[in-house]
């Protein structure tokens, strides 16, 4: 093993922090307990929780408009890897890095599946990028991708989506993520008939590549870059296209990708309901696609998206093997110190979905109680989950307070004296 901070450290920090967390998760248990709740055994399915980062979150985001980077920030995969390690070794709810293809490109994967399992970390879903072009690139991206009225266009998008379960394989992934900015800005600039036809008919082909045991994730985006139209616009497109490709393509929710104030937890139970919820992209929004820190604007409707994946997970239909990743944009802080808050508001809004009464609200739902079905829900919410999730990472090997753990570790800082290029992170996303 080889990992970035060092073990006194942690401790040192969990040194000043353990007699008021003891004293806590008791008095947390002792009103759990009242409820028939065993704290132990929520902590322990915490403990057993994971989410998985981009690879691309590790460096600092940008709008459109600028991109504001910091001293000692990620210029590399290598670099990137030894920031979610740290992220990891916090958080230890972070154990997997989300690769993007082919920012994240390099010449051995063997060796940087080596490279990520020294640093205590394994991959995720591989996503692919047909939605920028890249240099020496034969074809241009400017029609669309999987889409494209262009024949080549179409085939080297396929190709590259191939080329990146290439790659997952040697990293040890089972996923590729497709998300595609196919779309248009003007009525009539595409058929829409005919535009999912080709990218249905081009989707196919990349299935058709995937390994058993893997899945392909469909995420859909109503829109941006595309202002009129998308082709995998929401997720009634997204389980049709799923249901056309085959049992193995699943839908992901990316929760900044829907129109304002749409029921994000219905989606949802919908798509479980027919097997095809394959993963979630967590962040929050204010406006739009804004990849905000998870849970920072809304994390109530966070707590209902876990409330419906707790009820899914026991009601399992077909293989749910739901991926969860972390997909946010830090353009205002530390990208270590936004994914560590984030998931910790994640593993939180998990735990208090195990803390809803079931039974009381299954029983307040049949009998049309509303209030009470409600207060179900509510009891749970209102629960100040953070004993239970300190003891998790504590028993884990991770920090009690994470962000000041961090702080005091001086990463940054050193980093900077390291890392002498600044502001090549992996660009806007
Ligand atoms: C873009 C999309 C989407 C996707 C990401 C990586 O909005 O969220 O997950 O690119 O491909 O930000
Ligand atoms: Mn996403
Ligand atoms: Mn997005």
């Amino acid at each position: 093993m080889n990992l970035p901070l060092s073990g006194e450290l942690i401790a040192e920090a969990n040194a000043r922090d353990v007699a008021a967390l003891e004293e806590d998760y008791h008095a947390l248990g002792r009103q759990l307990e009242r409820k028939g709740i065993a704290i132990d055994a929520i902590k322990d399915r915490v403990a057993s929780f994971s989410v998985a980062v981009p690879s691309w979150g590790a460096g600092r985001g940008g709008t459109r408009f600028a991109k504001f980077p910091i001293p000692g920030e990620p210029t590399n995969v290598h670099e990137k890897l030894e920031d979610c390690a740290v992220i990891q070794q916090l958080s230890r709810v972070t154990p997997r890095v989300s690769p993007h293809f082919p920012w994240d490109k390099v010449s051995d994967y063997a060796a940087l599946r080596e490279e990520a399992s020294a640093l205590g970390l394994g991959f995720d879903a591989v996503n692919s990028n047909t939605f920028q072009d890249q240099p020496g690139q034969a074809q241009t991206y400017a029609t669309g991708s999987l889409s494209s009225t262009v024949a080549a266009t179409r085939a080297q998008a396929v190709e590259h989506n191939i080329e990146c379960i290439e790659i997952g394989r040697q990293l040890g992934s089972r996923d590729l993520t497709v998300w595609v900015g196919d779309g248009t800005n003007f009525p009539g600039q595409q058929d829409l008939a005919r535009s999912l036809d080709r990218y249905l008919e081009a989707a196919a082909e990349v299935y058709d590549a995937l390994p058993d045991d893997w899945r392909m994730l469909l995420e859909h985006k109503m829109f941006e870059p595309a202002f009129y139209s998308t082709v995998i616009s929401d997720w009634g497109s997204s389980i049709l296209a799923a249901q056309e490709l085959g049992p193995k393509a699943k839908c992901l929710v990316d929760l900044g990708h829907h129109a304002p104030n749409v029921n994000i937890e219905q989606i949802v139970a919908r798509l479980h309901r027919f097997g095809k919820l394959g993963g979630f992209h967590f962040n929050d929004s204010k406006y739009g696609d804004d990849d905000l820190d998870s849970g920072s604007i809304n994390p109530h409707q966070l707590f209902l998206v876990f409330n419906e994946l707790v009820e899914a997970e026991l009601n399992p239909r077909g293989d749910f093997r739901p991926s969860y990743m972390i997909d946010q944009s830090h353009n205002v802080t530390d990208p270590i110190e936004s994914m560590l808050s984030s998931a910790e508001a994640i593993a939180g809004s998990f735990a208090k979905a195990l803390l809803v009464d079931r039974e009381a609200l299954h029983l307040a739902q049949e009998a049309n109680d509303t209030m009470m079905a409600f207060q179900a829900l509510r009891r749970a919410y209102n629960v100040d989950v953070a004993p239970i999730l300190a003891k998790a990472r504590l028993e884990a090997g991770g920090a009690i307070d994470t962000l000041a753990a961090y702080r005091a570790s001086r990463w940054r800082e050193r980093k900077a004296q390291e890392r002498k290029a600044v502001g090549l992170g992996a660009g806007i996303v």
